[in-house]
């Protein structure tokens, strides 16, 4: 379908962290012991703040004026536990959330709000999905022990079928944030 000025956009927000913090989540996860499933691929590992859902053109720029507003201090998540939802979906994420990942996604609650939003009525759950509708159980796995270093948040922007974008990066870092870049490319 083509693309007007008209044509919702399916945003959020998440931390991104570097390329070689998730190609280390993605070697950890594909030495499991054959889970089956869908794994996400290595450059589309995440872990999302707020999700805005279809949204317009007016929205999103609201969107990115009220995130650049944000404050924030960098923070270590440890990847410290593993569990299952529903439908098989394999994750992990901190057994502590740190405080300062649980103000940011409530700051970031907050933004889609004051945009017209309404955020997920459900707690804020933090985890990263390492893979859809996995068959198999994983009797004995430990979590992976991995820490990612969270230094910024990013809106992204996710077209189905075709992976992920990311729209623009904001830095945690106290200090007026603003945005640190502007970078696109197919992250399917
Ligand atoms: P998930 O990995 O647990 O499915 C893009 O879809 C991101 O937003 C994913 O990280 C997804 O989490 C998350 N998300 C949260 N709420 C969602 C919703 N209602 N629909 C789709 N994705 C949602």
């Amino acid at each position: 379908m083509e693309e007007t000025l008209d044509t919702p956009q399916r945003l959020f927000f998440a931390l991104w962290p570097s390329d070689e913090a998730r190609a280390a989540l993605a070697g950890w996860r594909d030495a499991l012991p054959r889970p089956g499933g869908r794994p996400t691929a290595a450059r589309n590992l995440h872990l999302t703040l707020a999700f805005a859902g279809d949204v317009d053109a007016e929205t999103r720029t609201c969107l990115e004026q009220a995130a650049a507003r944000v404050r924030g201090e960098p923070f270590s998540l440890p990847l410290d536990r593993l569990g299952v939802f529903k439908r098989g979906l394999l994750w992990t994420g901190p057994a502590d959330c740190p405080a300062a990942l649980s103000t940011l996604a409530g700051d970031l609650a907050g933004v889609l709000r004051d945009c017209g939003v309404r955020p997920d009525p459900c707690p804020f759950h933090a985890h990263i999905t390492l893979i859809r509708r996995m068959n198999g159980r994983l009797p004995g796995v430990d979590p992976p022990g991995l820490t990612w270093q969270a230094k910024a948040f990013c809106l992204v922007r996710s077209r189905p079928g075709q992976g992920y974008e990311v729209l623009k990066t904001y830095p945690l870092q106290g200090a007026p944030p603003g945005s640190l870049s502007e970078r696109s490319g197919s992250m399917g």
